[in-house]
């Protein structure tokens, strides 16, 4: 048998069911670069996991390449999760919802880790990141209203911001969280639609 810490590559997008929970028990996921992407900044790349509304996925570490990574259409909860080496970015919310990001990590992001292609709300617990261009990305130009919270996490090495947006009306919050070279922590955000304590 292979050994436990193989890597299992993607060559189909994993399909996780509406309401439903995707433990991977802590393997190590990679994309086809053949068939998913190679996790370059080229845009149209394919994720490894769609989440329909109300999935879960858990327990899973993405390595390099990993493409287009998670896409979630409505809400859905992402629990320990580690992307080793983020592609063209971590995870997108594509269809509106609220995205519960808890534990976990994300490295070596060249620009956005999660990406967001829709109203809703992100919450972001417990997390680590490092090597990264953005944390949280409202989709540039979009006007809709994004809710971003950030709690109790570990955010170092960023080029850009924490959080990011072109709309008046979305808000950001970071909480009890610590950061290490860090430009600024909110970007593009109306007066008085940030805090942090
Ligand atoms: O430049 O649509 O980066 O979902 C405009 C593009 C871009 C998206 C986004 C994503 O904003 O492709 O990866
Ligand atoms: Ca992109
Ligand atoms: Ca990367
Ligand atoms: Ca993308």
């Amino acid at each position: 048998p292979a050994p436990a810490h193989a890597a299992t590559t993607v060559s189909a997008t994993i399909v996780v069911p509406a309401g439903t929970t995707y433990d991977g028990k802590g393997a190590i996921f990679v994309a086809n670069p053949s068939t998913l992407g190679d996790g370059s900044q080229a845009e149209g790349q394919k994720p490894l996991f769609k989440l329909e509304a109300g999935a879960t996925l858990k327990n899973v570490i993405i390595g390099a390449p990993g493409a287009d990574g998670v896409h979630c259409y409505g809400n859905c909860n992402i629990t320990n999760v580690t992307w080793q080496d983020v592609g063209e970015d971590a995870l997108t919310l594509k269809e509106s919802g609220t995205v519960n990001i808890t534990g976990g990590a994300a490295y070596k992001a060249y620009d956005k880790v999660f990406q967001i292609n829709a109203a809703g709300t992100i919450n972001i617990k417990n997390f680590k990141a490092n090597d990264i261009g953005k944390l949280v990305r409202q989709l540039g130009g979009s006007t809709y209203k994004v809710v971003m919270t950030v709690d109790s996490s570990d955010i170092s090495n960023v080029k850009d911001s924490i959080l990011r947006t072109d709309s008046t009306v979305s808000t950001g919050k970071i909480t009890n969280t610590r950061y290490s070279s860090v430009p600024t922590l909110f970007k593009g955000f109306a007066s008085g639609k940030t805090s942090q304590s």
